[in-house]
């Protein structure tokens, strides 16, 4: 994944549209990975057609050095690869059979910097339901090895400079309206049952060696 540029393909959820149900359902994955996130795919390779060199950068690249861009492409691609990206993040870290908390380093690392996996998941809640408007709640490890919340607006991400990131919730209202309307909370009962904490692990200990 880290290797891959211009042009870019639309990664496969790595379940069915249909694996998560009950809790996220078939209609709402097909529309949000194939309508939402497969947009962003074509508008990054249109933005970055004929743009030389930067046809050649990584994903991770275009956004953390959007300064290098041109700027009349710059803008689309921040948009585009943000929304690349933070997609890929987020239906990557998802399962049909989700654990209710997490085991092993990143369970220990969530202990050491909230208190309790409860304590966590209270205050991630809380900042997914405050967030306003569209964007992203994280967990992202920093650069002093805590565990911190963070939230983004639209499709910016937290830069490799805030640290690294291990686990994602996309609160567009595209990612649950079509079930929950505007009952956030509800959807947000429901995301917890399918978090991949065996993947969030993998990120955690994937982090430890770069930060
Ligand atoms: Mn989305």
């Amino acid at each position: 994944m880290t290797t891959r540029h211009y042009p870019f393909e639309p990664l496969p959820l790595p379940y069915p549209l249909d694996g998560l149900e009950p809790f996220i359902d078939e209609k709402t994955m097909r529309i949000h990975h194939d309508k939402h996130y497969v947009a962003y795919v074509e508008g990054l390779n249109r933005a970055l057609q004929g743009s030389g060199r930067f046809e050649c950068w990584t994903l991770g690249r275009l956004y953390c050095e959007s300064y290098a861009l041109p700027r009349c492409i710059r803008e689309a691609v921040v948009r585009n690869a943000g929304g690349v990206f933070n997609h890929e993040f987020f239906f990557g870290a998802l399962c049909k059979r989700g654990q209710d908390a997490p085991k092993g380093c990143v369970a220990s690392a969530i202990h050491r910097s909230f208190g309790s996996f409860e304590n966590f998941q209270k205050k991630f809640t809380a900042a997914a339901l405050e967030l306003f408007g569209s964007g992203y709640v994280w967990l992202v490890l920093r650069p002093d090895r805590t565990l911190c919340i963070m939230t983004s607006p639209n499709q910016h991400h937290p830069c490799c400079r805030e640290g690294c990131p291990l686990l994602t919730l996309d609160v567009w209202e595209h990612a649950y309206y079509l079930k929950h309307q505007n009952r956030r909370a509800d959807y947000l009962d429901c995301w917890w049952r399918v978090v991949n904490w065996n993947c969030v692990e993998e990120r955690y200990l994937r982090c430890c060696c770069r930060v």
